[in-house]
């Protein structure tokens, strides 16, 4: 048996807090209520938003699990989970966000596709692993390179579980190979979350974190790493999370003409009050959640 599948069903989901508020059951999409997501500054796994495409993968036989490490490059490895763990390990304090996040509101003045997340599809978690810019160097790409011998300029990451969107395939993200290499990105190979092994919801065993940029890109349950020369050409990357003027619809689209959304400056919302909440008239005093942490 391999040691990460994806099943093609429902049926084996991991057990989940019954305080999220669920915006779609299969795939599992989830998001905290506003009170618990600033109850602490970080976020605890339980609360943390879950975000999928379709079933959750399942390790069968850890030891069996290996990523590869393949494309233009001149050596082609399978790391397994501990050869992972012996590179030096880093712990990154990094936010999450779903470029979905608030697309309740927004279908409000125009409707947006997709699920419907109120303001929590974001969390704050510390995640450890190690560094993509670690691993890299591995197969002899050194740091700080935007491109490879061979000609690779962007990392794709390939993940086992299945998406509609991607016809049955696996769920892919690509980033450029500068980010990938720069030690000060941050972009992590996490195995990690909350100083706890991360869970199947969020990535067992072992998940990208790009700091800074939309959560899409951030790929669960990582199977294989590619070097490649244009940037991955996956649903994802392509067909979704682009940005548009308002004259472009549905019908007039054109994909090919906007790049795949990247950064992301983290968003702000009240969470103290839900929509449907009444305050008196006057004065307000607002609070910040780092104001109360520190
Ligand atoms: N393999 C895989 N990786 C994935 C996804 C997915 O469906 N499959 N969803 C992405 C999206 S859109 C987001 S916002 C984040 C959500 O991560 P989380 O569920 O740990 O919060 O994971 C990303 N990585
Ligand atoms: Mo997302």
């Amino acid at each position: 048996m391999p040691g990460l599948t994806a099943p093609s069903d429902y049926a084996e989901e991991p057990p989940r807090h019954p305080a999220l508020r669920i915006n779609s059951k299969e795939p599992f999409n989830a998001e905290p209520h506003r009170s618990a997501l600033v109850s602490s500054y970080i976020t605890p796994v339980d609360f943390f938003y879950k975000r999928n495409h379709g079933p959750i993968p399942k390790v069968d036989d850890i030891s069996r699990y290996s990523v590869s490490i393949s494309g233009l490059v001149n050596k082609h490895i399978q790391l397994s989970m501990d050869d992972i763990r012996m590179l030096p390990k880093y712990n990154v304090t990094a936010t999450l966000q779903c470029a979905g996040n608030k697309r309740t509101a927004m279908s409000k003045v125009r409707k947006v596709r997709g699920v419907g997340w109120d303001v929590s599809a974001l969390g704050n978690a510390t995640w450890g692993g190690a560094k993509l810019s670690d691993v890299l160097e591995l197969v002899g790409i050194h740091k700080l390179s935007s491109v490879t011998s061979l000609g690779g300029k962007h990392v794709e990451f390939v993940s086992v579980d299945r998406c509609k969107e991607e016809k049955g395939g696996p769920y892919k993200a690509s980033i450029p190979l500068k980010q990938a290499t720069d030690p000060d990105a941050d972009v992590l190979l996490a195995y990690e979350m909350n100083g706890e092994t991360i869970n199947r919801d969020h990535g067992y065993p072992l998940r990208v974190v790009v700091p800074g940029v939309i959560g899409a890109r951030s790929v669960k349950w990582l199977d294989s790493i590619n070097i490649i020369k244009e940037e991955c050409q996956g649903f994802f990357m392509q067909k979704d999370y682009k940005m548009f003027p308002p004259t472009v619809d549905w019908d007039n689209i054109n994909w090919s003409t906007r790049r795949p959304q990247m950064d992301f400056p983290v968003q702000s919302a009240i969470c103290t009050l839900e929509d449907v909440d009444v305050i008196k008239e006057g004065k307000v005093r607002i609070t910040s959640m780092i104001e109360r942490d520190v």
